[in-house]
């Protein structure tokens, strides 16, 4: 039998290994849930447009045996239809639309807040090479400079607590897993999002007691302690 290639996974890497990504976390996730052999690398803002002729301008980024696709939700789409003798991202028209509600969720209530409460710290914590270039695309994009975002840093902390109110509902009401009995796409999604901060905030994003916490847990143990391959700062506390 002839042995798989492993898929290559362009990963966003920070200084010490650091992979601050949400988007590719998820993706990460994605493929060890569909069993798929998998391998990252690791690259810096700047290495992004040398790839593949500059065609993809963001990571995650796949290459599966020369079939390159990026953008998470069109990942998630061809991994289900080229592999479908694994397990499904999306097994449903109903786990799509949850997803892509989701999505839309994460965008509108946690997203920025996010990256406000984190994008000093991506900085500070990004190769040298990629330094300027990082500052000069986000103070573009916020509007101010990452030291006065980052004045703001408790303030953000608490729209980031209080946009995920839902996430903590649905657990509560409908866990233990946002995809239901067990961990699918949606709960990548969201695990994705806090580690993200947690890559790179000596600030822990989220509180002590947070009922998110045992969830989170269960969801950094999944396939062989994933969710704790990088070094990461506290989630809580
Ligand atoms: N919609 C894209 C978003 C991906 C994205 O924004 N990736 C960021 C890293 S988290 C990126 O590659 N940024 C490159 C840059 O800012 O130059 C997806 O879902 O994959």
């Amino acid at each position: 039998m002839i042995a798989k290639t492993p898929i290559r996974l362009y990963d966003l890497a920070l200084q010490d290994d650091r992979r601050p990504s949400p988007f590719c976390w998820r993706i990460k996730y994605a493929l060890a849930h569909k069993g798929l052999p998998f391998e990252t690398v690791p690259v810096g803002f700047l290495d992004i447009p040398t790839l593949f002729g500059g065609a993809q301008k963001t990571v995650p980024i796949i290459d599966d045996g020369g079939q390159v696709v990026g953008d998470s939700w069109a990942i998630v789409e061809y991994l289900d239809e080229a592999h479908p003798d694994t397990p499904r991202l999306i097994s449903s028209p109903a786990e799509r639309a949850l997803c892509r509600y989701l999505e839309a969720s994460l965008f509108l209530s946690t997203l920025l807040p996010l990256l406000e409460f984190c994008v000093k710290d991506i900085h500070d914590h990004a190769f040298e090479k990629d330094r300027a270039y990082f500052r000069s695309t986000r103070e573009k994009r916020l509007g101010r400079t990452l030291e006065e975002v980052a004045a703001a840093q408790q303030e953000r902390r608490a729209t980031v607590r209080t946009g995920l109110e839902a996430v903590r509902y649905m657990l509560k009401t409908a866990g233990p897993f946002l995809s239901g009995a067990s961990p699918g796409y949606a709960d990548y999604m969201v695990t994705g999002f806090l580690l993200w901060p947690a890559s790179v905030s000596r600030v822990p994003v989220l509180a002590a007691d947070d009922p998110l916490l045992p969830w989170l847990e269960r969801m950094q143990d999944l396939h062989g302690n994933l969710g704790r391959k990088s070094p990461l700062y506290a989630v809580a506390g």
